[in-house]
C-alpha cells in the first residue's frame, strides 16, 4: 500500500505565461495562512491577470476557491458567536503535514520554536498548549507543516481531555511525529502514545496485508481468494469473527500477510496508516546510549532520531530530511521549450508518473497530452522523449508537447 495520494501544491493552477507582477503576487498568496488577508491578496492577484481564453478556466477556478473562503470566513465568525471557541481542524499546507503529538512537556512547542515559523509558546507548566498550533518548516525548496497536538494522556482514546479531537489530528495529517522526552522514561512514554494510536485504528506501522470484503445479499457462505496468507488465525477464525458481527455472505480477498486484527478493521473500514517517526527529545539531559537503545528497540521498526529541541544545530535540516523520507517527497520541475526549468516544484508523492503530473498541472495538459521530454534522474539521457506511464524521481525537469 504505497502513498498513492498525489497532494497538489496550489502554485500548480497558476499557468505560466503571467506577468512576473501577477506570479509574485499568487507566491504571496500561498504563503499567507490567514483567510482574511489571503481573500483580498486573491482579489488583487485577480486584477492583476488579462483576462483572455488562456486564462479563463484559472480565474474560474481562483473564484471558486474565494467563494469558499468567503463561506469559511462566514462560518467561523458564527461559530464563535456561538460561543463554539477554536476550532481543532487546521488546514493542510505545504509539501505535507505532519502532526507532533506525544505526553505534555515533553517539549512540542519548543520543537516548533526551533525549526518552523510558530511562536508557540513554550509552558514549564503540564497542558500548556490547549489547541493546535501549526507552523512551516522550510526544508530546500519546499516546506512541511507540522501541527503541535495538543497533550496526548492514557484514555486520550476514549476521549479523555479532548482526546478523539487530539486523534482526529493524527488522523487527518499525512504523517506522524510521535515526540518523547528521553529523561522521563522514554520508553513508558512511547507506549502509552502508541497505545492510543493503536486504540483509534491509526496504524503506525504499515500493514504488510490488506482484505477486501465484498458483502453478498444472499447465499450463506464465506469465500476466500488467496493472494496471500492469514499468519494469526485460521479461516474458521475469521468466519466465526465475520459471524460476530452478522455478515454471513461475503467474498474475501486475502493480499500479503493478514491478521484478524486486519479482518476487523476491513469490516469497519476505519483504519489508517500514517507513515510515523519517533522523536527523542532532551538529548542534552541523557548521559548513557541504553536510554536511546531501549527506545529504539521499543518503537521498532519505526525510525528513532535522538535530538535536543534547544540545543541541537541545524534542527531544521535534519528533520526536514527525515520527513522528506518518510512521506516519499518527489519534487519535478516544469520547462518551456527554449527556456530555463521552473524554480518551483510541483510537490507530490513517490509513484508520480508523467501523466499523473499532467493532470495535477491541468485537464487540459493531460487530454491534449502527445508527450514529453525528460531531464534528471530518472531519464535514461538527457531530453529523453517519455508517454504518461513514465514514473518520475524526485529532481526530475519534465516539459510537455501537446
Ligand atoms: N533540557 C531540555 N529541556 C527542554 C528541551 N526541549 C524542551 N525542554 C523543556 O521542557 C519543557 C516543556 O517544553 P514544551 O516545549 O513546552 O513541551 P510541550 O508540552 O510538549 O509543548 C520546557 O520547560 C522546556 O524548556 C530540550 O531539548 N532540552
Ligand atoms: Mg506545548
Amino acid at each position: 500500500m504505497g502513498h498513492s495520494l498525489i497532494h497538489i501544491w496550489e502554485r500548480s493552477i497558476v499557468p505560466a505565461n503571467l506577468t512576473p507582477e501577477a506570479k509574485a503576487k499568487w507566491n504571496e498568496v500561498t504563503l499567507t495562512r490567514n483567510p482574511d488577508e489571503r481573500l483580498r491578496l486573491m482579489g488583487e492577484f485577480l486584477s492583476l491577470v488579462p483576462k483572455h481564453k488562456g486564462t479563463e478556466r484559472m480565474v474560474a477556478t481562483v473564484k471558486t476557491q474565494m467563494a469558499k473562503l468567503r463561506r469559511e470566513i462566514e462560518e467561523r465568525k458564527k461559530a464563535a458567536k456561538r460561543g463554539r471557541g477554536p476550532s481543532y481542524f487546521i488546514g493542510k499546507a505545504g509539501a505535507a503535514q505532519l502532526v507532533v503529538i506525544g505526553l505534555t512537556n515533553v517539549g512540542r512547542s519548543s520543537l516548533l520554536r526551533a525549526v518552523t515559523n510558530s511562536t508557540v509558546m513554550v509552558g514549564s507548566w503540564p497542558f500548556a498548549t490547549r489547541v493546535p498550533t501549526p507552523g512551516m518548516l522550510p526544508y530546500e525548496d519546499i516546506q512541511f507543516q507540522l501541527v503541535e497536538a495538543p497533550p496526548l494522556v492514557e484514555g486520550s482514546s476514549e476521549g479523555k481531555s479532548d482526546g478523539f479531537q487530539v486523534l482526529s489530528l493524527a488522523r487527518n495529517a499525512d504523517g506522524i511525529i510521535v515526540m518523547v522526552d528521553l529523561s522521563d522514561d522514554p520508553v513508558g512514554n512511547y507506549e502509552t502514545v502508541a497505545k492510543e494510536l493503536e486504540n483509534s485504528r491509526i496504524l503506525i506501522v504499515e500493514p504488510e496485508g490488506d482484505v477486501e470484503i465484498t458483502k453478498r445479499g444472499h447465499g450463506r457462505d464465506i469465500q476466500f481468494i488467496w493472494d496471500g496468507a492469514l499468519v494469526d488465525c485460521t479461516t474458521d477464525d475469521v468466519v466465526s469473527l465475520l459471524r460476530d458481527y452478522k455478515i454471513r455472505s461475503a467474498l474475501l480477498r486475502i493480499t500479503g500477510r493478514v491478521t484478524l486484527d486486519n479482518v476487523e478493521d476491513a469490516i469497519f473500514g476505519n483504519a489508517v496508516y500514517r507513515p510515523t517517526i519517533v522523536v527523542a527529545n532532551k538529548v542534552d539531559l541523557v548521559h548513557s546510549q541504553d536510554v536511546i537503545d531501549a527506545l529504539k528497540r521499543a518503537a521498532d521498526p519505526l525510525e528513532v532520531i535522538a535530538i535536543s529541541a534547544e540545543r541541537t544545530l541545524d534542527l531544521g535540516n535534519m528533520i526536514g530530511a527525515k520527513l522528506f523520507d518518510l512521506i516519499g517527497i518527489v519534487r519535478v520541475y516544469t520547462k518551456q521549450p527554449g527556456k530555463p526549468a521552473s524554480p518551483e516544484p510541483i510537490v507530490a508523492r513517490e509513484g508520480l508518473t508523467v501523466g499523473g503530473l499532467a493532470k495535477m498541472i491541468h485537464s487540459d495538459f493531460y487530454r491534449r497530452f502527445r508527450y514529453a521530454r525528460l531531464w534528471g534522474p530518472s531519464a535514461k539521457f538527457d531530453n529523453e522523449r517519455v508517454g504518461l506511464d513514465r514514473e518520475l524521481a524526485d529532481g526530475d525537469i519534465v516539459q510537455f508537447r501537446a
